[in-house]
């Protein structure tokens, strides 16, 4: 009687609607303005409380399911394919193990970089993130494909700028509210524990039983000028977005055909974004609410502010649509925006086919960081012993080099190596600080890391990053395709007709 639904309010007639509603007439709900909730609270539950209007008459959620392939018929492919997965998994953590982490250990790249490689990054399931600025319908979408609208847990939505949060959508066998603190204990999402209460108190997280939830995470990251103005200096922003870029399957960039402008908010988050051009989709949202005859103009102009701004070779994927179970407004052009939201679901889809794929290029970015690193200390090494007379003090020669690496060259030629995020970049002040810390003439060089019986690991890390890694791409793909083969004989076996879908979905 709070006013402030919780697991105990949760629909226990099973109509579909919250119960503080079960009372009224089922169709017309007021906004509940003078209710006793207090103002105010920022109990986590009050984040997540949808308020408002059902539509009398909403579009069908079925084709989610369709194209998804979330129905039960599909439940021992997947089966199957998961065991295949399970197995490369544990081969990259094997080559991680034996490949990556010596160097990464030996020069001491933890100081460096609070970019990990570990076993949540290697396990957890593939993460599916939607960005883009405030009210472009993020949290609406995540409801509509979550099943989760009009429910009293659904992410918040709204035409005002609401608290900015990460939303966090993970799979629990009941519905449950967690807050930051709970979310930092939770095996995948522990590694943003560094970044300290100021983002826990920005994280909100939500457990439901539900089949998409099964197989992906879902986080909404919030859109930067929500954020600046309430938690600018409580925690580093972009870096905890960068933590959710690097993990990410997929990456929806969410935008409302009213704000269109390019501002510094896009330039950024596509700054963060540089190498993974291919793992993000543009959603044009809320399409309905363009005139057709506008519609073109819009998607051009969205295209031409975006395209200078990415760097990959090829336009920027674009779905224009309006993810959510209202129905359109009149005059839409409706089979072009279901069209579309069917190629988006089927994308949504694909990802979750390649996240083994996903998971290997991801382990090969972070060997070549590695690499990057090793090779940089190994070059201020050279500089260093290039420098040292044989009286020479040695640390007077070594905070020399690292103060002034412009004399010495070290960063020449780092301008020419192209699509590498400015958060990739390596900067002679990240170095200073990490020679502060770790003395240059502490470390070996290089060529000084080998051995006679185990071989140089630099020469171990290349080889997994230009073959152990790639092949095991290959692996994954015959082994599922011999695990499916295999299910599918034994379905003929069985008599049942077991070769719908094979693989992908040729309906559209
Ligand atoms: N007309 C229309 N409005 C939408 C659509 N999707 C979301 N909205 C509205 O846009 C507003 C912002 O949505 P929200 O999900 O909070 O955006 P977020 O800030 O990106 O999470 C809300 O008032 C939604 O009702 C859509 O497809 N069509
Ligand atoms: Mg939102």
């Amino acid at each position: 009687g709070d006013g402030i639904p919780n697991e105990h309010d949760t629909d226990r007639d099973g109509d579909g609607i919250p119960n503080e509603h079960d009372d009224d007439d089922g169709e017309e709900h007021e906004e509940k303005e003078d209710d006793s909730e207090p103002e105010d609270d920022t109990k986590p539950e009050d984040e997540l409380l949808w308020e408002g209007e059902i539509p009398a008459q909403l579009r069908s959620r079925d084709h989610i399911t369709e194209l998804l392939q979330l129905n039960t018929e599909f439940n021992a492919r997947e089966k199957a394919v998961d065991n295949v997965a399970e197995i490369i998994l544990r081969d990259i953590k094997r080559i991680y193990e034996s490949a990556i982490k010596p160097l990464e250990t030996l020069y001491k790249y933890r100081d460096l970089s609070n970019r990990h490689f570990s076993d949540p990054e290697i396990f957890s399931k593939p993460l599916v993130l939607f960005m883009g600025p405030w009210s472009g319908g993020k949290s609406t979408i995540i409801n509509y494909l979550t099943g989760n609208e009009y429910t009293p847990h659904s992410l918040r939505s709204g035409a005002e700028p609401s608290p900015a949060y990460f939303n966090i959508l993970t799979w629990g066998n009941e519905t449950e509210v967690l807050d930051g603190t709970q979310l930092a204990a939770d095996y995948t999402f522990s590694g943003l524990q560094k970044f300290g209460e100021g983002l826990e108190e920005r994280l909100r997280g939500l457990k439901m039983p539900n089949k998409l939830l099964e197989k992906v995470n879902i986080v909404e990251i919030p859109g930067i000028l929500e954020v600046r103005k309430q938690v600018s200096r409580l925690f580093p922003f972009n870096d905890a977005c960068q933590w959710f870029i690097d993990r990410a399957d997929i990456i929806f960039l969410v935008y409302d055909p009213a704000k269109l402008d390019v501002g510094p908010e896009t330039e950024a988050i596509l700054d963060q974004l540089k190498g993974r051009e291919y793992q993000t989709r543009i959603i044009l949202n809320k399409a309905d609410t363009v005139k057709p005859e506008e519609l073109l103009r819009v998607q051009s102009a969205l295209i031409w502010n975006i395209s200078p701004l990415m760097s990959s070779a090829q336009p920027p994927l674009v779905y224009t649509s309006s993810l959510w179970s209202h129905p359109y407004q009149e005059g839409a052009p409706a089979r072009l925006l279901l069209a579309q939201e069917r190629a988006f679901l089927r994308d949504l889809r694909t990802a979750v086919d390649k996240r083994i794929e996903h998971k290997i290029a991801s382990a090969r970015r972070f060997a070549v960081r590695v690499r990057n690193h090793a090779k940089m200390v190994d070059c201020y090494l050279n500089t260093y012993y290039n420098h040292k007379t044989l009286f020479g003090n040695k640390k007077r020669i070594a905070d020399e080099i690292i103060n002034h690496p412009q004399n010495y060259h070290i960063y020449e030629g780092l301008s020419t190596l192209t699509n590498i995020s400015r958060y990739d970049l390596p900067d002679p002040e990240v170095y200073r600080d990490f020679f502060r810390l770790n003395p240059l003439y502490e470390f070996k060089k290089l060529s000084e890391t080998c051995t006679y019986f185990r071989g140089c690991p630099i020469t171990k890390l290349d080889v997994a990053i230009a073959y152990d890694l790639p092949e095991l791409a290959g692996k994954y793909k015959k082994m599922a395709e011999s695990a499916l083969a295999n299910i599918e004989s034994k379905g003929a076996a069985d008599g049942e007709p077991e070769t719908k879908g094979s693989g992908k979905s040729t309906k559209s």
